[in-house]
């Protein structure tokens, strides 16, 4: 199968599967384990921050710095395309009572800076306190767009005057870095915290780090324990993870670069419109034309017969998601199969 579907689905290369098979390993719950002891100074190090933890997921590492954050009935600033507020199941408000106020997310995946102002509440006896601010870099749903080093700082200004936290969602924030070509650590210099993923374009089967202040990483391995994350012989995850960041992270231009050739040819097949700068790291968004009358999940099947899965986006489109196992023969076939599903569709 050519799995487009997404980078979440990357399986783990030889070499990490060796990593992992001879981890040491103790228990976590403990802090006795010393591969993840050093998965999370190393993550540390390269974010910029004094401490990290190794959390199962994603969304748990965002629910963790949320309830970190945040105390019940308090209000967090966040996009309305944010990943925290459209796909983690509202954790935040099911699990913390933290109610999520959305801006709307501009095509360049910001927030109007004015927008994110005039949604912080002044002290008032009818108002929720607004706590914290959570940025997304990339982000996803705006099409895997990257966030500038100044957009961050200028949010973290605005968090930092009215005395606000600022949450990073850096699942892919490695192939901002990469794209950018800055530091991850430059992207989220402003950031009280910053939750990044493993088990994406970077290859891991499982993982991500929280990172922050030793003191808010404290509270978070609390919250961590109470949402049942406390992990024992994780060692062997954090060894795919530490291969991870040792050798999978220059390797995302690459996928950054098959994304541009995929897109590039998917333009090219009458029917298609690539959503207006698509492809901006390693994500492709398109749409149908109206001329296609077979519905989305037809052609999602067709394709699947043809061995190629892709995701759905809207209505009326699809995302497409290079990583380490699309190679370039791959992106050729998956381009002629989007040929030969649409041919009979056009006249
Ligand atoms: N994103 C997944 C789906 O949940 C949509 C994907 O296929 O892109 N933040 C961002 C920006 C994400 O894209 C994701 C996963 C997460 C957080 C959650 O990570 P996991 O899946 O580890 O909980």
């Amino acid at each position: 199968m050519i799995d487009l579907r997404s980078d979440t689905v990357t399986q783990p290369t030889e070499e990490m599967r060796a990593a992992m098979a001879n981890a040491v390993v103790g228990d976590d719950v403990y802090e006795e384990d010393s591969t993840v002891n050093l998965l999370q100074e190393l993550a540390a190090y390269q974010l910029g921050k004094e401490a990290a933890l190794f959390v199962p997921s994603g969304t748990m590492g965002n629910l963790a710095a949320i309830l970190t954050h945040c105390r019940r009935g308090d209000e967090v600033i966040m996009g309305d395309q944010a990943h925290t507020y459209v796909y983690e199941v509202a954790g935040m408000s099911a699990l913390g009572g933290v109610m999520p106020h959305t801006v709307p997310n501009q095509s360049d995946g910001t927030l109007k800076l004015d927008d994110i102002r005039s949604a912080i509440r002044g002290k008032d006896v009818h108002f929720p306190d607004t706590r914290l601010i959570v940025l997304e870099n990339t982000q996803n749903r705006c099409g895997g767009v990257v966030i500038s080093p100044e957009y961050m700082e200028a949010v973290g200004n605005i968090a930092r005057e009215h005395n606000l936290k600022l949450h990073v969602d850096g699942a892919r924030i490695f192939n901002a870095a990469v794209k950018l070509g800055v530091t991850p650590e430059t992207l989220v210099k402003e950031a009280d915290s910053v939750t990044f993923c493993l088990s994406k374009g970077l290859c891991a089967p499982v993982g991500s780090v929280l990172c922050g202040s030793a003191e808010l990483i404290k509270e978070a391995r609390r919250i961590r324990k109470q949402l049942g994350g406390g992990m024992r012989q994780a060692g062997i995850l954090a060894a795919a993870g530490i291969y991870a960041l040792e050798n999978m992270v220059d390797r995302l231009a690459e996928d950054h670069a098959r994304a541009l050739k995929l897109a590039n040819g998917l333009a090219t097949i009458p029917g298609i419109t690539l959503r207006p700068g698509s492809p901006h790291t390693n994500m492709i968004f398109i749409e149908l034309d109206a001329v296609i009358e077979k519905p989305l999940h037809q052609i999602q099947a067709e394709l699947k017969a043809n061995r190629v899965l892709v995701g759905g986006s809207g209505l009326y489109g699809f995302r497409l998601v290079t990583h380490y196992w699309i190679t370039d023969q791959d992106v050729d076939e998956a381009i002629h199969m989007f040929e030969k599903v649409l041919s009979s569709e056009v006249v």
